[in-house]
């Protein structure tokens, strides 16, 4: 009763309220990598770096990432969809977009959540729907399959499989989410809820999934983010530029160099020296981070300076999509070399899309810039990537994919080279040009096996070479010289 009490007192206020920020996210944590991803913030906690890669090795290699969106109504009126570190009033909240009566805490609280599924769980509903002794578990049953359409919401909403064709979703009956991954989370959340009086009236639909691949160490470090951005607004949009901003800080913070590589489409951290020192550190020849654009080209990469000059912090919905677009906030597009405005160790006046390409750029296919040839110091970093200018139109919608891919050459020194190499890799999986057929060792022993310590070989008795096999007395040898052994018992 005192609770009814409660809502029935509150609810006049918050119905004239805003949405607050949402505060929830959940591990993601099936393979190599465990991170946090949610509609409250996507590798970190409001704290601290979430993404930590080797899983376990409590060393981490992205501090937070976001999304950034902007385009141009048809009214001529710009409008942006952005956050960085959660700071306050921010444009995202949980949820679909809904009449603006139920954009309040008390009819949109429930939207501040993520659906964490196994794909093992679906596999077990499958078999098991029929039969009366299966419970099925709350994230099947409760799967956002459908908005509520009294609210304004859209009819359909999280995909799911439709095992009778009625668009209905009953999980009673069979039906069943329709994830990617061998585990997924999934959230939705719109640009509307916080008032924002120049939102772009979008749903963000956001599916974070990964394989667990012990035997394929790059699909086994790989986590994808599907995207669906949804216009449900009142504007139709034309130059909307999509871009993913991503503060990757690879180990220890002060000391990273970033770039891209055009043709993979894929912007990248790295150490701006062979030590990654401290408690947070690598070590000696450090990984490589990337964060790679799956179906869409990567038409910008922008590297902005930690303050407030031209080429510094946005502050003005015009800078977030300037950078969008690849243009300073003094309004001056991006130059090839040096500083990218002008000045510096190889600076043109020649515009470019790309900063530190390397010479990974069409557009200049004999200079190599990076951000060493800059004669930048290594430092803390965090990067621009986007893709566009495209329409999208009321009830438009883009599918959106990309992948965070991460290797480390932990004998050459220089992790790169691997990057790109695991980067096509990633890009030639999800085309589904290349198969990697996964042999995970299932035991009770994978947590042990999933360590910090790099897994050279597998070796049996007599010392050949082998696959991971059951009930059969096995030698796990690591990089760091050590043996361990070990009956995997099924
Ligand atoms: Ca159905
Ligand atoms: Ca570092
Ligand atoms: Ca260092
Ligand atoms: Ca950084």
């Amino acid at each position: 009763m005192r609770q009814i009490l409660t809502f029935l007192m509150l609810t006049p206020f918050l119905a004239l309220s805003q949405q607050s920020l949402a505060t929830e996210q959940e591990a993601l944590d099936v393979n190599g990598v465990s991170t946090m991803f949610g509609p409250a913030a996507m590798c970190w906690d409001f704290n601290d770096a979430r993404y930590e890669v080797p899983k376990g090795s409590s060393k981490h290699s992205i501090f937070a990432h976001d999304l950034w969106i902007g385009g141009i109504d048809d009214g001529g009126q710009l409008r942006v969809a952005n956050q960085t570190y959660n700071q306050s009033p921010g444009d995202y909240r949980p949820g679909p977009v809904s009449d603006s009566i139920y954009h309040n805490d008390a009819d949109m609280g429930h939207w501040d959540r993520v659906w964490k599924i196994h794909k093992s769980e679906i596999d077990y509903h499958i078999l098991n729907y029929t039969n009366p002794a299966y419970i099925i578990p709350d994230v099947i049953v409760f799967w956002p399959a459908h908005g509520d359409v009294s609210m304004g919401q859209s009819d359909m909403l999280a995909p799911f499989v439709d095992l009778n064709t009625n668009g209905i979703y009953e999980p009673f009956d069979g039906d069943y989410p329709d994830i990617k991954g061998d585990q997924a989370i999934y959230f939705i959340r719109n640009d509307v809820g916080s008032l924002d009086t120049t939102s772009l009236g979008l749903e963000i639909h956001m599916m974070i999934y990964a394989y667990r691949c012990d035997n394929y160490p790059d699909l086994n470090h790989t986590v994808f983010v599907n995207t669906t951005l949804f216009n449900r607004g009142s504007h139709n949009l034309e130059d909307v530029y999509i871009g993913t901003w991503t503060d990757m800080d690879l180990g220890y913070y002060t000391d990273d160099y970033i770039g891209c590589n055009v043709p993979l489409n894929l912007g990248y951290t790295f150490n701006g020296d062979t030590l990654d020192e401290g408690a947070n550190g690598y070590g000696i020849n450090p990984p490589a981070q990337g964060l790679v654009y799956l179906n869409s080209i990567m038409e910008k990469f922008v590297y902005y300076n930690n303050d407030f000059t031209n080429t510094g912090n946005p502050e003005s919905d015009y800078d977030y999509y300037n950078y969008l677009r690849g243009i300073w906030k003094d309004n001056v597009p991006m130059t090839f070399g040096g500083d990218g405005h002008g000045s510096g160790n190889g600076a043109t006046n020649n515009t470019c899309s790309y900063m530190f390409p390397d010479a990974t750029d069409p557009s200049f296919p004999t200079e190599a810039w990076t951000d060493s040839s800059a004669g930048n110091t290594p430092a803390d970093r965090r990067m621009l990537m986007s893709t566009g200018p495209m329409d999208l139109d009321i009830g438009d919608s883009y599918i959106f994919d990309y992948a965070f891919v991460f290797a480390w050459d932990s004998i050459n020194g220089n992790s790169l080279p691997l990057l790109f190499q695991y980067t096509e890799n990633i890009q030639d999986f999800y085309d589904g040009t290349l198969t990697m057929p996964c042999s995970n060792i299932n035991t009770i022993h994978q947590h042990h096996i999933l360590k910090d310590k790099k897994l050279i070989k597998i070796v049996d008795v007599i010392g050949r070479e082998v696959q991971a096999t059951e009930n059969t007395p096995l030698f796990f040898i690591y990089e760091d010289g050590s043996v361990e052994k070990k009956i995997i018992i099924e």
